[in-house]
């Protein structure tokens, strides 16, 4: 009796924990070396694996000009301005927008090593 009681609480914290770290996109920092008013794509997930990084708002980059094609796993957009990515290059095919100063630690198998191409916006309201 004592036992199950036991196993029941630790199944409800493990149910607590999972939806606290479910939520996956945003986190209360930006993780190290993303400075402020950075874009930061990373090749792995968890912020790591090296990166591109951009300050320049207004700026439209070819991530295969940068080394960088098809490589992004996780992002941290750590600007006060909306950024987009973009699946092909040129600023085309489906995109996901970075929402300034968040993040998303590990993007979805569908959305993996498919970033070629980026935006980075003037202000917070293009996306
Ligand atoms: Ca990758
Ligand atoms: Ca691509």
């Amino acid at each position: 009796m004592r036992k199950h009681a036991v196993v029941g609480t630790l199944a409800a914290l493990t149910a607590l924990v999972g939806i606290g770290l479910g939520t996956g996109v945003a986190m209360a920092s930006a993780p190290a070396g993303c400075n402020n008013t950075v874009v930061c794509l990373y090749a792995d997930d968890d912020y790591s694996g090296g990166g591109f990084f951009k300050n320049t708002p207004g700026g439209r980059y070819n991530l295969g000009n940068e080394g960088f094609n098809d490589e992004t796993n996780s992002w941290y957009n750590n600007s006060d301005v909306d950024a987009k990515w973009f699946f092909d290059i040129n600023q085309t095919g489906a995109s996901r927008c970075m929402q300034p100063r968040s993040g998303n630690h590990s993007l979805s198998l569908y959305d993996y090593d498919e970033a070629s191409s980026l935006a980075i916006y003037t202000d917070n309201a293009a996306c």
